[in-house]
């Protein structure tokens, strides 16, 4: 027999599927569809990452298996290509950013054809192909013809490096996620998109769809829906300050007001205000902070009181000072709040801090230490006619005398924001408006489109922030498409999540003309039925292309309101130290490496073996030798091969139990624990000392997802008929998966006693319950303690007794 020799054997099949299209999705809409989804990769320059395989491997693992079942399977592939890494690398090495893409596409395209994923590569996409893009731009125009596209000015989070506007959730721990300078609050004129309008829908519908439930809870948590109440507090001298709180309950407790730097109130009162310099001074110092220094990492409040006026708490009654604090956020609710030291960690500090009273209003903590803030089950005290009632009650109750009162309405607010859609860098989509004097902004003509981004002689923004396209004048200057006058072009691009926004629908139609997709594909293809997916997209990602997706919905574009039925999450793969792998730590892992050297079926196996697929794992050079070692023996077993269709006698129950749990396996991202029964088959195989021919069909049946080039090698040298792709998935038979019953004697203080029919591989636990269901055996040991066990599986079951 000749060596297993995976070099060889992969390339040749390879090949072969590649050749013969063989993963290629159907246009044949009478069949059942699966469509599985991956977050396609974006070109790197360094390559693949041993951790962008095992999702992918995952899904092939599933696309493979329901091919194998009948289904018409797309599981398509592509490329998120605009973004900083490739600007910053054109810059830096004076290389066109196009010239970086194709290259790193290259390269990941051959690691990844490596890899024998059964993608579909004739509905290959990238985001920055002019006939990609130019639906990126049309979808951006949807938008802005149906107002959800603005502009507007805002502060945004800038970072002083790469010289770039970045959305709040590029910025990490304040500074910024890519490059990790420093980064601070810039106001500018930008795009943004509301996706606020659809809050309520991106909550609502996650009952619509099978997401794992930290999904569903991290998408929830932030959109941030919150139930309160807006209350009104009347100043001295006549305005009155409206607050957002969600403890309505608690407003006999509010002994101080705060409002946010930005609050127009400052100005509107400037003359009633005392100090007003002073308030001046820590405004503009509070504007240099980003969001984040101010709520997250201040554990120091800082504040001014103003001077010369207050408010009346509509409660109380009692006048109650206004402070102007940085805490507060003008972004959220009204930029006004109660505050109510006694019972928000915030507030308690603060009034430590400025020795502002602290009134108890929710009996059971100690606000001597600091807020009771765990208290929904508390009791109301210190607070009229709401003394005595539960949390819960009081709000109630408040909330319907405020109502009453003309003081306050009920309100819904959410964290979520809308989302700053504008960079000020060349590598994106460019922005297809055109500005006119006369006619404002006004869109390029769709017959126009796509607006391809120009040539420009160097990538860097400019230092005033407008992105490179802004020096080119006669890109710039151009006529208004509404009225011929004169106009000039947005030179901002978009972010890089535009082109990964609706991805999805494009691979179910790639080449057409026309449309994004034809209605008949979408309506076939959609939603798709499996998409899994890093966790750290859960928020950005997920979310933003859920919002353009329902936007399309409701433009009557697409045919669901959700795009995707079912994700999923895998766990990071780590250094051997279980660190993150990371060049600085020099303990990467190569993906081509491994594939030289053990093969890429070992390489799959393992990354499927490594562990529980939801959780991050190390990653361990010995783990992948074992994995060789394995595919070694498969190899061997043909050697073992002996003739007959069916199953032997000894192994019939062990076939249809390792079928059935393969199969489910292998649905419910139990990967691991699937591999583990084909070798424990294996196992079984060499310790009969043979294997008929149809035990090894079925072996390399459910083995081939996994390792498909030595499943396709083996299948074709044992003379099967066909590729083993294009077989069907086997079936177990329930009623034969259950182990054959045998009898076994119980032995009581040494003493026989009786006998149990039991299943050959019953467990302990099974023996004791068959035992004492058995009255003559139990009455041996009724009342009596068992002091030892000792099962024999297939041999005795012994007890102890006292
Ligand atoms: C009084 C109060 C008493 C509050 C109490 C909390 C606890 P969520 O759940 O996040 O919506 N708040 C309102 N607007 C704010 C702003 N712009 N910046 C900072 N804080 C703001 O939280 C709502 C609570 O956060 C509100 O309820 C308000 O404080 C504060 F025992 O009002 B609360
Ligand atoms: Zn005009």
């Amino acid at each position: 027999m000749v060596g297993y020799n995976p070099k060889e054997i992969e390339k040749k099949w390879q090949e072969i599927w590649d050749q013969e299209g063989c993963f290629y999705a159907s246009d044949d809409k009478s069949k059942e569809k699966f469509y599985a989804l991956i977050e396609f990769p974006y070109p790197s320059g360094q390559g693949l990452h041993v951790g962008h395989p095992r999702p992918y491997t995952a899904l092939d693992i599933v696309a493979r298996k329901r091919r194998m079942q009948g289904y018409n399977v797309l599981y398509p592939i592509g490329w998120d290509a605009f973004g900083l890494p490739t600007e910053n690398y054109a810059i830096k090495n004076k290389i066109h950013p196009r010239v970086v893409t194709e290259r790193n596409v290259e390269r990941f395209k051959s690691q990844l054809k490596a890899l024998g994923l059964s993608f579909d590569w004739s509905r290959e996409i990238n985001t920055t192909d002019p006939d990609y893009y130019k639906w990126t731009q049309w979808i951006f125009l949807k938008l802005f013809e149906k107002g959800l596209a603005y502009k507007k000015e805002a502060a945004i989070n800038w970072c002083t490096d790469c010289k770039v506007g970045l959305a709040n959730e590029e910025v990490v721990n304040g500074v910024c996620e890519r490059c990790g300078a420093e980064v601070v609050r810039k106001i500018k004129n930008q795009w943004m998109l509301k996706i606020t309008e659809y809050a309520e829908k991106l909550i609502q519908d996650l009952d619509l769809v099978d997401y794992i439930e930290r999904v569903k809870i991290q998408q929830k948590n932030w959109i941030g829906r919150s139930e309160g109440m807006e209350v009104d507090f009347k100043i001295t001298g006549g305005e009155t300050i409206t607050v957002y709180t969600t403890r309505p309950d608690t407003l006999f407790g509010a002994t101080y007001m705060v409002i946010a730097p930005e609050h127009p109130l400052i100005e509107e009162l400037k003359d009633h205000i005392k100090n007003l310099d002073e308030l001046k001074a820590y405004i503009e110092n509070a504007n240099k902070k980003s969001d984040f220094e101010r709520t997250e990492m201040a554990k120091d409040k800082t504040g001014v009181k103003i001077e010369g006026i207050g408010a009346i708490n509509p409660a109380t009654k009692e006048e109650i000072p206004i402070f102007v604090s940085d805490y507060v956020l003008m972004s959220y609710g009204t930029g006004a709040i109660m505050a109510v030291p006694g019972h928000d960690d915030r507030d308690w500090e603060f009034a430590k801090k400025f020795g502002l009273p602290i009134v108890e209003v929710v009996s059971g903590g100690n606000i001597e230490e600091g807020a009771y803030t765990d208290n929904e089950e508390g009791i109301l005290v210190n607070s009229d006619f709401i003394n005595g009632l539960k949390v819960k009650e009081a709000k109630e109750k408040i909330s319907q005398w405020l109502e009453e009162q003309g003081l306050g309405k009920r309100k819904v607010n959410y964290k979520l924001r809308d989302w700053v859609f504008s960079r000020q860098r060349y590598w994106g989509e460019p922005i297809p408006l055109i500005h006119c004097e006369t006619c404002g902004w006004v869109p390029v003509p769709e017959k126009e489109l796509p607006l391809l981004l120009p040539e420009v002689e160097s990538y860097e923004p400019t230092d005033t922030g407008e992105s490179p396209l802004a020096k080119i004048t006669d890109w710039v200057e151009t006529t208004c498409p509404k009225c011929g006058g004169h106009g000039h072009r947005e030179t901002d691009t978009m972010p890089q999540w535009a082109g990964s926004s609706w991805y999805f629908l494009r691979y179910v139609d790639p080449h057409n003309k026309e449309a994004f997709a034809s209605k008949e594909n979408l309506d076939y293809w959609l939603p798709v039925d499996w998409y899994n997916g890093g966790m750290e997209h859960t928020t950005l990602h997920l979310l933003y292309s859920r919002f353009w997706h329902k936007f399309l919905h409701d433009c009557g574009i697409v045919p669901t309101p959700e795009p995707y039925q079912k994700r999923t999450s895998h766990g990071m793969i780590l250094g051997e130290n279980n660190e993150k792998m990371s060049k600085s730590r020099g303990n990467v892992v190569n993906p081509d490496d491994i594939i030289k050297e053990f093969g890429a079926d070992t390489f799959r196996v393992y990354e499927m073996f490594i562990g529980d697929f939801e959780k991050s794992v190390p990653w361990s050079q010995n783990g992948v030798k074992g994995c060789r070692r394995f595919l070694d023996r498969v190899w061997k077993l043909q050697s073992l091969v002996v003739e007959g269709d069916g199953f032997s006698p000894e192994l019939e129950t062990n076939m249809h139990k390792t079928i059935k749990k393969v199969s489910e396996d292998f649905e419910t991202l139990k990967f691991n624990t699937g591999i583990a029964a084909l070798m424990t088959l294996l196992n079984d195989f060499n310790s009969a000392g043979k294997v008929t021919k149809g035990e090894m069909r079925v072996f390399l049946l459910l083995l081939s997802p996994v390792a498909p080039h030595i499943a396709e090698e083996l299948w074709m040298k044992l003379g099967f008929e066909g590729m083993i792709h294009q077989q069907s998935w086997p079936k177990w038979d329930d009623a034969k998966t259950i182990e054959k019953m045998i009898e076994i004697a119980v032995q009581i203080n040494g003493k026989v006693r009786g006998k149990i029919v039991i299943p050959s591989d019953g467990t302990q636990e099974d023996a004791r319950k068959l035992m004492e269901a058995d009255e003559k055996i139990f009455e041996f040991i009724e009342g009596k303690k068992i002091v030892k066990e000792i099962y024999v599986p297939g041999r005795i079951y012994n007890i102890v007794v006292q």
